[in-house]
């Protein structure tokens, strides 16, 4: 998977993929990083990049000039053209099955604006998804930009260890996990439950499963409209008083 930022703060870029899972599939090849500074392709003898708005207001507007040169040199080299993500927040909200859709991309470029936004002209010529991480106020694209990248990463085969990789298998049915534990077995007077030191691993996995739907019903009781549930988790929420099933 190759990324490419069109950015006014490369360097945050950077620095954000540089750490931990991500920093290693950079350092292994498997995935690569081309965070591009809009504000080298200026034409301008003071480099900028941003100009009132006709029609007057609050606040500047990212010129379309240099983000079509950077963008220009980005796609030159390629076969076909990538899929240009502008972050906005103004676009659909991210989520696993927008990161499961970008994963398949050979080529991904993410456009960050800044200021009060940018030239429409030219999102109109590139852009191919409008997409935000949700409904707040960040100070720039960046972030949002390094969350999809990470979101979208862990999804590339490889870029995960095994261990790593048997947890996303487990991440099914549209329902939170289970508590964890390890030891001690007693921590500030609280013991394991002793289910899971029992060794019986059919009354491990009821117990852990009547834990994903109790969590799920207390902390995203939205989820379970949309969850996979069987007969016996239907039983079991109707017994903590859930209601809202056919
Ligand atoms: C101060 C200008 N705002 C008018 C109310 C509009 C605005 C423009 C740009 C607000 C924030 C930003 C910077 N944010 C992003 O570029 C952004 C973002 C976000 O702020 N929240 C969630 N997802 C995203 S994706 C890009």
């Amino acid at each position: 998977m190759n990324f490419h930022v069109l950015t006014l703060f490369p360097e945050m870029i950077r620095q954000g993929f540089d750490t931990s899972v991500t920093g290693r599939a950079l350092a292994n090849g498997l995935l690569h990083l081309n965070a591009v500074d809009i504000r080298d392709y200026s034409r301008d003898k003071h480099k900028h990049v941003d100009d009132y708005p006709y029609g007057g207001g609050a606040g500047m507007v990212m010129q379309p000039e240099p983000i079509a040169l950077a963008y220009e040199d980005v796609v030159k080299d390629m076969e076909k053209c990538p899929r240009v993500i502008y972050v906005t927040p103004q676009g659909r909200v991210f989520n696993q099955s927008m990161a499961e859709e970008l994963a398949k991309e050979e080529d991904l470029v993410f456009l960050c604006g800044h200021y009060e936004g940018v030239d429409e002209r030219i999102l109109e010529e590139i852009v191919t998804d409008y997409v935000s991480i949700g409904d707040y106020v960040l100070t720039g694209g960046e972030l949002p930009a390094l969350v999809m990248m990470d979101a979208v990463s862990r999804l590339v085969p490889g870029v995960l260890n095994n261990e790593d990789s048997a947890e996303f298998e487990s991440f099914h049915d549209n329902l939170l996990e289970h508590p964890h534990y390890t030891r001690p077995v007693e921590f500030n007077g609280k013991r394991v439950p002793e289910v899971l030191l029992s060794g019986h691993h059919g009354n491990i996995e009821k117990w852990r499963r009547e834990q994903s739907l109790k969590r799920t019903l207390e902390r995203r009781p939205d989820l379970l409209e949309t969850a996979a549930l069987t007969s016996e988790d239907k039983k079991y929420l109707r017994e903590l008083g859930y209601t809202c099933l056919e």
